[in-house]
């Protein structure tokens, strides 16, 4: 996985909360705005920063999401809708493997929880102080696009 991918996943996170509240509120923001949405829901306390709490709470509504099944793990089953046309998902379709560290085709809550953290969070956190910032979310975002 590279870091358009992984930023990829990042922003999947940032702006889910905000596209679940309201499917059609995304159309007319943009980027920037759509960034700080994400971030103000998911500074649960609106102290400005998004702690390691409140980090873990987004990976966890994340992984919930991608848990279509609702059994706690994420695997095959979990990918089925209008997207994949009645066929079968292959391991290539599925990128969260990615974070599949034993390799065993399931992905548990500690997997994920720990290869985001691992991948994205220390890498936006760019002061390393365990905390986000809307400022580190940004500049990560900007790095990306580069
Ligand atoms: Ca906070
Ligand atoms: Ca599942
Ligand atoms: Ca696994």
């Amino acid at each position: 996985m590279n870091l358009k991918t992984i930023a990829a996943v990042l922003l999947l996170i940032i702006v889910a909360t905000a596209c679940d509240d309201n499917n059609n509120s995304r159309e007319n923001l943009t980027d920037e705005q759509i960034i700080e949405q994400g971030f103000m829901e998911a500074d649960l306390d609106g102290d400005g920063v998004i702690d390691p709490g409140e980090t873990a709470a987004q990976i966890q509504n994340d992984f919930d999401r991608i848990d279509q099944t609702g059994d706690g793990v994420i695997t095959a089953d979990d990918h089925f809708g209008p997207e994949y046309m009645g066929e079968p998902v292959t391991k290539e379709q599925r990128a969260e493997l990615y974070c599949d560290a034993n390799d065993d085709e399931t992905l548990t809550q500690t997997e994920y929880m720990d290869c985001i953290n691992e991948t994205v969070i220390d890498i936006m956190d760019a002061d390393q102080n365990g905390s986000i910032t809307l400022e580190e979310v940004k500049a990560f975002k900007n790095n990306q696009e580069l």
